[in-house]
């Protein structure tokens, strides 16, 4: 008999096929959308974010198993009531201005949304002006932001200050090659070194 937790290893897998088939056969058996969620795709991803922390699994495998994830999730998502849609909080996540790369950003982006955050991306080039209107209309509890260039990184603070000039209560996660634990301190910012890395901080900053 098909069971939820067999969910998890089709994510690990990466086998959004299977993710597709045992979705759909859990909804007609009439299983509760949420426990599919959470104690299948969530579960599964938990498992990929360690195996990637710990380099037992890479970059294409574990985009490959957040494509799949998302895939059960669509599937899933419009049976539930929005307000009952497990959310563990609202980022609002860019690669800063003059910055076009995106690769890294964009599975952080994956794993928060697979952890079960709300993210609002501001996709590449992003600018002080969209992180705050972004923050303002979605209520965001953390502002990310990604930067691969030397010469970008140090636009964060100008997102910060911005911020700080507006009054938004909100916290910041930086991450991307050229930046440090150090330097992000000096920010003012949490550092997270890797996707998974993002994930875990995120939500030790909305616990
Ligand atoms: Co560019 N590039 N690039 N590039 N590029 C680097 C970054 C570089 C290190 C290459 C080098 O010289 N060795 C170098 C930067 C040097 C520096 O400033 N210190 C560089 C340069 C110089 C440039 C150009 C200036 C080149 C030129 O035109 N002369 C130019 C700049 C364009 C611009 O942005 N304005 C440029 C352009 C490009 C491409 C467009 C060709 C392409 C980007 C395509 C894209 O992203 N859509 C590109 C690429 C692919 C790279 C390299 C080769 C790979 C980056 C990558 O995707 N890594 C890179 C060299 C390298 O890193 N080996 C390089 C894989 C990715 C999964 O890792 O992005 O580190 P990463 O993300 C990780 C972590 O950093 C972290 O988690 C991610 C997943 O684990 N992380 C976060 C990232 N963001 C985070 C946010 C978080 C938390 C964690 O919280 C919010």
């Amino acid at each position: 008999m098909l069971k939820i937790a067999d969910l998890g290893q089709f994510v690990i897998d990466g086998d959004e096929e299977g993710i597709i088939d045992h979705v759909n056969l859990l909804i007609e058996a009439k299983t509760d959308p949420i426990a599919i969620i959470n104690e299948g795709l969530l579960s599964g991803m938990n498992v990929v974010g360690e195996k990637f922390k710990n380099g037992d699994m890479f970059v294409p495998e574990v985009l490959m198993a957040a494509r799949a994830m998302n895939a059960g999730m669509a599937i899933v998502k419009p049976l539930i009531a929005d307000q009952d849609m497990p959310s563990l909080g609202t980022i609002v996540i860019g690669t800063v201005k003059g910055d076009l790369h995106d690769i890294g950003k964009n599975l952080v982006v994956m794993m928060l949304e697979s952890a079960g955050f709300k993210v609002v991306d501001l996709g590449i080039d992003a600018k002080v002006e969209q992180f705050v209107a972004a923050v303002k209309e979605h209520k965001a509890d953390i502002i990310g932001m990604s930067a691969m260039l030397t010469t970008t990184m140090t636009y964060m603070q100008e997102v910060i200050k911005a911020c700080q000039d507006e009054g938004l209560s909100v916290k910041y996660l930086v991450g991307g090659a050229p930046l440090s634990p150090a330097y992000s301190e000096k920010l003012g910012a949490i550092y997270a070194a890797d996707a998974s890395g993002a994930v875990d901080t995120a939500k030790a900053l909305t616990a």
